[in-house]
């Protein structure tokens, strides 16, 4: 009997001491190590994100993508990469194709070492930015750039052009079928956004950068927008544009019609003409999304 009380008072006053220890205090969430985060390249969240295949693996049949008619939320659990038709040593994963209602595709291009792109379908204009590793583009004549972390390029329709890449290197690709304007046509591009100048966004708080010319021959764009933690979109958007996001940075909550989803870095999202969207940046880092979007053309 005595045995039995001194091993309970035992277990009582252990259980305390390891609450008083967990964490300094009760009802407190595990804290991010922010010396984690600072010493890794731009953008691995997008190829690391914290809910990665590897960690939902005990989670059998769990994903936060959802498809509905008016938008689309694809996570990193979900991906499936299959190999490119026409590329060499490169894995891709459709994220937003014309079968879910979009009149472009966005898709990851995984290149392996000694990978090479493929050329898109006539009159089908490309654009492609480097998540990870290094590309090289080259035009086959007198052209070779470059393009690491956070470079892009522009393709215009029908231009001939390769990708190579020397080690495991990550792009998000964007192509459309080129809505051509008579006289005008577009050129190849090639940039960072940091070179890029903010620009003007009046009644909004978020920065913004677009990564095209925003001239009549470009019948898209793609912006960089960042938001620090607590800011948000000030209006709640309707409109004729579409869209295809790849979240690069950062995590908050989107609004996508009537659902409200928490997102973070990796998660792709796709937005038909006129869903009412929203976004807040929550967490202690900064959001940046990549967001495609089709202007300077009449929606007749
Ligand atoms: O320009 C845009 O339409 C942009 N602000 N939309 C968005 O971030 N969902
Ligand atoms: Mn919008």
């Amino acid at each position: 009997m005595q045995k039995l009380q001194v091993f309970l008072l035992l277990s009582v006053t252990l259980s305390l001491v390891e609450v008083g220890y967990s964490d300094g205090g009760f009802c407190s969430a595990p804290s991010v190590l922010d010396s984690e985060t600072s010493s890794k390249p731009m953008y691995w969240k997008v190829t690391n994100p914290t809910l990665s295949p590897s960690h939902l693996q005990d989670l059998p049949g769990f994903t936060r993508s959802v498809f509905k008619r008016d938008h689309a939320l694809i996570t990193p659990e979900s991906h499936v990469f299959s190999p490119l038709p026409d590329w060499t040593n490169t894995l891709g994963a459709y994220l937003i194709t014309p079968a879910m209602g979009s009149h472009f595709v966005m898709y990851l291009a995984n290149m392996q070492e000694n990978s090479r792109s493929g050329l898109p379908p006539n009159d089908v204009e490309r654009f492609i930015f480097v998540v990870k590793g290094t590309v090289t583009l080259t035009n086959g004549y007198d052209f070779s750039n470059k393009l690491m972390v956070d470079s892009y390029a522009y393709l215009p329709p029908n231009f001939e052009h390769s990708l190579s890449a020397s080690e495991s290197s990550t792009l998000v690709v964007f192509e459309r079928r080129y809505a051509a304007l008579e006289n005008h046509i577009t050129e190849q591009i090639v940039g960072s956004t940091d070179k890029q100048p903010l620009l003007e966004t009046p009644g909004e708080v978020f920065q913004l950068r677009k990564l095209l010319p925003a001239s009549m021959p470009y019948d898209f764009n793609i912006h960089i927008m960042d938001f620090q933690p607590g800011e948000f979109l000030n209006v709640k958007e309707v409109h004729y544009n579409q869209h295809g996001l790849l979240l690069l940075e950062g995590q908050g909550i989107y609004r996508l019609g009537d659902s409200w989803y928490p997102v973070q870095a990796g998660d792709a999202i796709w937005m038909s003409p006129f869903v009412p969207q929203w976004y807040a940046a929550l967490g202690k880092t900064r959001t940046r999304y990549l967001l495609y979007k089709d202007v300077n053309r009449n929606p007749l």
